[in-house]
């Protein structure tokens, strides 16, 4: 469902004099400021599908009301989180949990809300009802090479359906990996994996990206075969030129410098996506900027730097995504407090002072430093993202207007409550 536009108007109408006086300070430096609303404007961060219902864990699933229950219903809800911000105008697909049954019909309800499809995801990391052989020990990495033909077989079907969408990029994530010493040969499970991304790559069309995803540990708890950046980064180059890294947040291990791993992969041209969401523990998978806001400003500051330094366009040469689970929360409420998140560390990493932070580093004035990256942080930069928000006709509080639309309400009405929205 999408609200009325005059809905939209009479909510912003409401708030606009407390708006012009907190965003008047942001406009005495005019350029700059008007450059970051555009910049903003053209940030389009991805809705994962599956994220659009309640995720549960593997004790048990809480479901909520009012979820979507088909692909249909996905992108509307998708559509709704767009027209409130103006930033998700796109979606990401896990196949075989969303294959859409009339490819035109869901590309042209798409357009109509705005929504251009990201990354499609394989997925090889569950036993499907119809599946002839089991992924129980692995995928790309089997020692049978009839399951390593059906995994590559799987993705080849993948990027079949991301065409029928408009899709530019696959994403693989492999839960491969072993469970015990000795229970895998690493160089020949690395080997087998490389030879099936191989035999999936030549499938890709010549303007898609491979994305190879990677992660620390789960399901499998002593090895994983694609488990951190320099495996990844490996597989990306020997792959060749469409084969790209990508990094989700919640996949490292306890205080690893993810932002230090962007800026050397973004060095290397080797950078692809990412998925964000934030955690305490491991892949928590909990709503991005709210355990560590810091490191995801850090992680922007060196996308920003980086980018810039290689004439990258930033909203269109990465592949913008959120992976979380909501277990507890509304997971449109979190979805739109996942996509502010994200625009305020962008935003405030476009507020540091470049110039002044490379000479301090060049001074090994290291005081500074941490003063220049910290007053751009400790900035409230909410204003500025509601203002880029407003002239592109979104809400000013996107997450008080849903609310007080009683979205979830109306949605409950129609919609079949508690079906999976995952497929999980
Ligand atoms: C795995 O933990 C992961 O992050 C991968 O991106 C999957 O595709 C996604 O979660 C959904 O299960
Ligand atoms: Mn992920
Ligand atoms: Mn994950």
């Amino acid at each position: 469902m999408l609200l009325e536009k005059d809905t939209i108007l009479a909510h912003n109408e409401t708030r606009m004099h407390r708006h012009h006086q907190v965003v008047a300070p942001f406009r005495d430096n005019f350029e700059k400021f008007e450059k970051i609303i555009e910049l903003l404007t053209r940030f389009q961060v991805a809705i994962p599908s599956w994220a659009l219902g309640t995720g549960g864990t593997r004790f048990g699933r809480f479901p909520g009301k009012g979820e979507p229950g088909s692909l249909e219903e996905k992108l509307e809800d998708v559509g709704l989180l767009h027209q409130l911000n103006c930033n998700s105008g796109a979606i990401s697909l896990h196949i075989p949990w969303d294959i859409p049954e009339s490819p035109d019909r869901i590309r042209s309800q798409a357009e109509a809300l705005g929504i251009r499809f990201d990354a499609v995801n394989s997925n090889t990391f569950q036993d499907q009802a119809d599946q002839a052989l089991s992924y129980k020990f692995g995928s790309l990495q089997h020692v049978d090479k009839a399951v390593r033909q059906q995994a590559i077989q799987h993705n080849i079907e993948v990027i079949e359906h991301g065409k029928a969408l408009g899709s530019k990029s696959l994403t693989v994530w492999l839960s491969d990996g072993s469970c015990f010493p000795g229970q895998l040969n690493f160089r020949k499970a690395f080997q087998r994996t490389l030879e099936g991304l191989q035999e999936i790559y030549a499938s890709l069309p010549a303007d898609w990206k491979m994305f190879v995803e990677y992660k620390a540990f789960e399901p499998n708890f002593y090895s994983m075969s694609v488990g951190d950046w320099g495996q990844s980064l490996l597989y990306a180059q020997k792959l060749g030129p469409k084969a790209f890294t990508l990094v989700d947040l919640g996949h490292h291990l306890p205080n690893a410098n993810i932002e230090q791993i962007v800026s050397l992969l973004l060095m290397e041209g080797k950078l692809g996506g990412f998925h964000f969401n934030d955690s305490k523990y491991g892949d928590d998978d909990l709503t991005v900027g709210s355990i560590n806001p810091y490191q995801l400003f850090l992680i922007f500051h060196e996308l920003v730097e980086g980018m810039n330094a290689r004439g990258m366009h930033h909203a269109t040469d990465l592949g913008w995504m959120i992976d979380a689970s909501h277990n507890v929360k509304d997971p449109l409420e979190d979805l739109l407090q996942s996509v502010e998140a994200i625009l305020i560390a962008y935003t405030q990493a476009l507020l540091v002072d470049a110039e002044a932070l490379s000479a301090a580093q060049q001074q090994n004035d290291v005081a500074l430093c941490q003063e220049l990256l910290q007053e751009a942080f400790r900035t409230d930069v909410r204003p500025i993202v509601a203002e880029a928000r407003l002239r592109a006709g979104g809400a000013l509080q996107p997450l008080q207007l849903y609310r007080e639309s009683n979205v979830r309400r109306a949605l409950t009405g129609h919609r079949r409550s508690g079906k999976l929205a995952t497929g999980l």
